[in-house]
């Protein structure tokens, strides 16, 4: 495949309601939308990062530079590229994962439209439909927590995650089990926000039945996290600390984690994401979907990666209307606390033109 031209799109997108974390607050989307056009078809992909470089070190704008000053002059200098040769093509540029997502993501949907294959299909789906958790932020108050958690259970959400950073950790966790029950799916994301030092206080949370707690502690801590695991009954699951295959084979060797979040733009791509998913198979380590607050492009790529078999924990693929009152693509609407796997071609979905036109801020086209 030869590709003529790709454009970079931003959009502005309002969330539903403030979304908070350990590390911020997130009040609305700045999207970078990436278009891939071929003699044949064009095709989508979305960047995942945000407006600061608080999740990790990438940010919408540093996206924007990477990718217009290197990763897509390196692609378009190519004779012929392929989904399968991207990650290679843009290994020798260090990091920027999330941005070489984006475009490894739009020259797939390009690739399987020409083709007519689903992305589902193209990765090895088992499903067709998904089961569906949702990621409650920080709150002001624990009335307005379980209000909150009360609306997600009526949808149908079959998971809870609590976010949560010192401060708001065992008393929101007790009394959402207390007012919500024991069989209620839970699990806690506290977003680096600990330190081995209180592994005692995070074991009060083993009272609770937990399903894991994600990324307690830094990034780096592969060696922190193993000793941690061993004093929590709680299983460890992380998130940030994994970018890679060797990392995600590094924490399963260490002890680090007994369970992965993949998110394919922390890891550079969905075929990386698809590796560490055969990898931790392997293992007898459970994975699942993460989420970073997509819109409908990267949840279909998302919804897609969760159907793969050893996804077996539900995943943070809520329905649109638990980010965006209204999605760039046909919303995500969910049924019976499941999403349902795109079938058509590609990502099946697309931008909708008259939505993607009114909450575009900037474009550039770059030909080949
Ligand atoms: O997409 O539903 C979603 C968000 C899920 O909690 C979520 N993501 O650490 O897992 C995580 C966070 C990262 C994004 S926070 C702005
Ligand atoms: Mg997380």
């Amino acid at each position: 495949m030869k590709i003529s031209g790709i454009e970079l799109r931003r959009i502005d997108l309002p969330l539903v309601a403030p979304f908070r974390t350990s590390f911020g607050v997130e009040s609305e989307r700045d999207v970078l939308l990436v278009r891939v056009v071929t003699p044949e078809s064009e095709g989508w992909g979305e960047c995942v990062a945000m407006s600061a470089p608080l999740y990790s070190s990438e940010y919408v704008d540093a996206s924007v530079d990477v990718l217009r000053r290197f990763l897509i002059p390196e692609l378009t200098s190519l004779p012929s590229v392929d989904g399968y040769g991207v990650a290679h093509a843009l290994a020798k540029f260090k990091g920027h994962r999330m941005a070489k997502t984006a475009l490894e993501l739009a020259v797939l949907d390009a690739q399987l439209r020409a083709s007519g294959e689903s992305f589902a299909r193209f990765l090895g789906a088992t499903a067709d439909r998904v089961p569906c958790g949702v990621s409650v932020g920080i709150m002001n108050s624990v009335p307005e927590l379980l209000d909150a958690v009360d609306g997600y259970l009526s949808e149908g959400y079959v998971r809870i995650k609590l976010k949560i950073e010192p401060g708001w950790d065992v008393e929101p966790v007790r009394a959402v089990r207390e007012r919500f029950g024991d069989d209620v799916l839970l699990q806690v994301d506290a977003n680096a926000a600990y330190t081995l030092v209180d592994a005692g206080h995070l074991s009060k949370l083993d009272e609770f039945g937990l399903l894991l707690i994600e990324q307690p502690l830094a990034n780096d801590d592969f060696v922190q996290h193993a000793a941690l695991a061993k004093q929590l009954r709680t299983p460890v699951c992380l998130d940030e600390s994994i970018e890679s295959v060797e990392h995600a084979a590094a924490a399963i060797t260490l002890g680090s984690c007994s369970i992965i979040n993949i998110k394919p733009a922390r890891v550079g791509g969905y075929i990386e994401a698809r590796k560490i998913h055969d990898l931790a198979s392997a293992h007898g380590v459970a994975v699942w979907c993460g989420g970073m607050l997509e819109t409908g492009i990267g949840r279909a790529a998302n919804v897609a990666l969760a159907a793969l078999p050893g996804f077996t924990l539900p995943g943070d693929t809520s329905g649109s209307s638990r980010y965006y009152a209204t999605d760039v693509t046909e919303p995500f609407v969910l049924d019976d606390g499941h999403l349902s796997v795109p079938t058509g071609p590609g990502l099946g979905v697309e931008p909708v033109p008259d939505v993607l036109a009114d909450i575009t801020t900037w474009s550039e086209w770059i030909p080949a």
